[in-house]
């Protein structure tokens, strides 16, 4: 066991919403521990969107205990009337001694006013323990709540010069095992998976998700601006999950409706040619999608680059060269003209998967 400090409580808060990543839907991700006299009195973790939060499930748990009790959670406790009542005041209600909150909420309904309240009752507030790992934790609730745009997390898996296939097509497989099971654990944690119409024709991809343990399927997303998805695809007539294709207002309405005869969505985003991609990504945010796992192709990654609208980069790498003018590239885009213009990437990290390695980053588009 760890020093028993209050770093241990909120680490182990922090332990438990990490583990809930990719089930709250547009929540917030956060844990919460009780600590009275000594003895852990009470745990809990928000565990779907419309449910009680954290501090109510632990507080719940420790029934009386919660007098002058400590509490630890990882988000500061809301202080608005949302799906559910304010943990705030219930807080002050169980008159609880003292709260430990690792980073401010922010949702513009509550930025500071949870800590407010509580602090108005008299209760010790302390701000920040473990903040950094608290504010990385929810990413992708950070960006959705403060723009109301969907978090894109892009995932390529590619050779080392940066081919996603061979020239003849082939891509099965790039990576190993490994690396292949922890995209299906980045599948469970996106509310939504997008490929571009080009990959279903080519791989007729089922874009679930398949892990050794249960995990949730992302909703499907193909940008289709012409709808040329064969209608015998996977994503098309398996049903496993709901598939949105996006479209442009050009396409014929006979054609729609085939679609959706079968059980798919189709969204107009734009008329123009191509599918205008930040109207697309307002109008997924709008059905309440915060949060996208962008899978290729190339054309739709260099696409979604050049809009700018990829948060996150998860780039692998098989050390593998397969070469070839005509093979397809992790980013099809003309390209800049300098390399002062190059996107760069921050807060790089590497993870390895056996020989594959793996790159984090976040674009900074200037
Ligand atoms: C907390 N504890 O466990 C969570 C919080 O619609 P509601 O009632 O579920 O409220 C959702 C908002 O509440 C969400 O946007 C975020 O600001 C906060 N989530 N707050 O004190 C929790 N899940
Ligand atoms: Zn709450």
């Amino acid at each position: 066991m760890n020093q028993l400090n209050d770093e241990t409580y909120m680490k182990l808060a922090l332990q438990m919403a990490e583990t809930t990543k990719g089930q709250t839907e547009l929540n917030p991700v956060v844990g919460c521990i009780i600590v009275k006299n000594g003895r852990v009195v009470g745990m809990g973790a928000h565990l779907k969107m419309g449910t009680a939060h954290a501090e109510v499930q632990a507080l719940r748990m420790a029934g009386e205990e919660a007098e002058d009790s400590t509490v630890y959670v990882t988000l500061e406790p809301c202080s608005h009337h949302g799906r559910t009542p304010p943990c705030a005041e219930r807080l002050v209600e169980e008159k609880v001694k003292r709260v430990v909150v690792a980073c401010k909420d922010p949702n513009p309904n509550v930025a500071g006013r949870g800590i407010q309240i509580l602090q108005n009752a008299g209760i010790n507030v302390e701000v920040g323990l473990l903040e950094q790992e608290a504010i990385q934790l929810n990413e992708m609730f950070n960006k959705y709540i403060t723009t109301k745009m969907p978090f894109v997390t892009l995932k390529t898996a590619s050779t080392l010069d940066g081919k996603i296939a061979s020239k003849t097509g082939d891509s099965k497989w790039i990576t190993n095992e490994g690396s292949r099971e922890y995209v299906h654990s980045l599948r469970h944690q996106h509310q939504a998976i997008m490929v571009g119409v080009e990959t279903v024709i080519a791989d007729d991809p089922s874009l679930t998700t398949r892990l050794v343990v249960e995990g949730i399927h992302p909703i499907r997303i193909v940008v289709d601006s012409n709808l040329r998805t064969p209608i015998s695809s996977k994503v098309v007539q398996d049903h496993t999950v709901k598939t949105i294709m996006l479209s442009t207002e050009n396409v014929s309405e006979n054609k729609i409706k085939q679609f959706e005869k079968l059980g798919s969505e189709v969204l107009k985003c734009g008329n123009e040619e191509q599918v205008n991609l930040p109207l697309a990504l307002q109008q997924l945010a709008e059905r309440g999608i915060g949060s996208i796992l962008l899978e290729g192709g190339g054309r739709l990654n260099g696409a979604m680059l050049e809009a700018q609208l990829i948060d996150k980069i998860i780039l692998f790498y098989a050390p593998k060269i397969i070469g070839g003018e005509l093979a397809p590239n992790n980013f099809s885009i003309t390209g800049f003209e300098k390399m002062s213009e190059a996107i760069v990437l921050e807060n790089m990290q590497t993870k390895t998967f056996k020989n594959d390695i793996c790159i984090t980053g976040y674009p900074n588009y200037g």
